[in-house]
């Protein structure tokens, strides 16, 4: 990775953290209503992800601000979506759980676990019947490899050999249940490998997520079918913001915090790409601005008009998607 894209996944994590922890105080002083799951802790993921999988379509989970972000939407209109605003990516009628732009090939934020699923596979068979290269990733957390559209995914995108990066984000819990409670083992990759080549990664460093997705499109991209890969990582904060995550020890939350993402990457930034605390200040102070910028622009943007409130909720035509 070039040091231009070193500080731009750096810029987008922080940005990410900082926008996250301003969308959880927003919401304690309820500008902002419904469910909201924070990102925090899984920024490298998040972030190097969408950067490393530049062209193709994204299914994600409803954990996925930062996700949003770093795939191009305008963090304003993030935050005017949590919000509730007009001004939203989804025009306010989807929330915190269902950002969804087309023109940055972003299919959402599903409230449904694991439900995405079907659709990114579908997606992908579309990709391929269209003749088209750049292929599907396809974003779930741990919990998400306890359902059955988890498994029908896989084996159809695997007797079809489909175009598509199904992207496991291991933090090992789905709400509070360990996952070593409900399934037989830690590591979920082992579900997949009767199906697909699979791989591990470490979530918490943003350079070896970005080289394992890069190196995964290339390959779907080249027709020998679906890639798998795990990367393990941590969320700092609860599941959503009901959950005070009172089940994990300090002693858990202090090893995973001395694995933090943004620090391992401005630490890289410094040693290895030979950056200056003077940029990488620059940098933080840039995100600030956007993330106050963001929340400025969604509290003055207006509510969607009630008698609208049916608009935006039904696709006519997914051209996007089929044409
Ligand atoms: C089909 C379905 N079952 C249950 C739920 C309730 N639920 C919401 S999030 C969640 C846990 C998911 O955990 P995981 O996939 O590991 O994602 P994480 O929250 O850790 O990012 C559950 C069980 C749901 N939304 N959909
Ligand atoms: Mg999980």
């Amino acid at each position: 990775m070039n040091k231009l894209l070193a500080e731009e996944i750096y810029y987008y994590m922080v940005l990410g953290r900082k926008f996250e922890y301003a969308a959880k105080e927003h919401y304690m002083r309820g500008d902002i209503s419904g469910f909201l799951h924070l990102d925090i802790g899984q920024e490298a993921l998040s972030v190097a992800a969408m950067k490393a999988f530049e062209k193709g379509d994204v299914f994600s989970t409803y954990r996925e601000h930062v996700m949003a972000i770093a795939r191009g939407i305008d963090p304003k209109a993030v935050m005017a979506e949590l919000f509730g605003k007009e001004t939203g990516v989804s025009k306010g009628r989807g929330g915190s759980m269902h950002l969804f732009d087309p023109s940055c090939f972003f299919f959402g934020g599903d409230a449904i676990v694991g439900g995405h699923l079907p659709n990114a596979v579908g997606c992908a068979y579309a990709r391929k019947y269209q003749g088209k290269e750049d292929g599907v990733m396809a974003i779930f957390g741990d919990g998400a490899t306890n359902g059955g559209a988890f498994f029908e995914s896989l084996n159809i995108a695997s007797t079809q050999r489909l175009p598509i990066l199904f992207l496991c984000e291991n933090n090992r819990y789905a709400i509070g249940t360990e996952i070593t409670r409900v399934a037989p083992f830690l590591e979920q990759s082992k579900k997949a490998k009767p199906y697909m080549p699979t791989r591990q990664v470490d979530g918490m460093d943003a350079l070896a997520v970005y080289e394992a997705v890069v190196e995964a499109q290339s390959e779907i991209q080249d027709g020998h079918g679906p890639i798998f890969i795990e990367a393990f990582t941590c969320r700092y904060e609860g599941h959503s913001m009901s959950d005070a995550g009172t089940y994990r020890s300090p002693q858990e939350m202090q090893i995973c915090k001395a694995q933090d993402p943004i620090e391992r990457l401005k630490r890289a930034l410094l040693e290895r790409y030979e950056c200056d605390m003077k940029m990488v200040s620059t940098i933080e102070e840039r995100a600030k601005k956007a993330v106050d910028e963001a929340v400025e622009f969604a509290a003055n943007s207006k509510e969607p008009d009630p008698s609208k409130l049916y608009e935006h909720i039904f696709c006519k035509r997914c051209a996007n998607v089929v044409s």
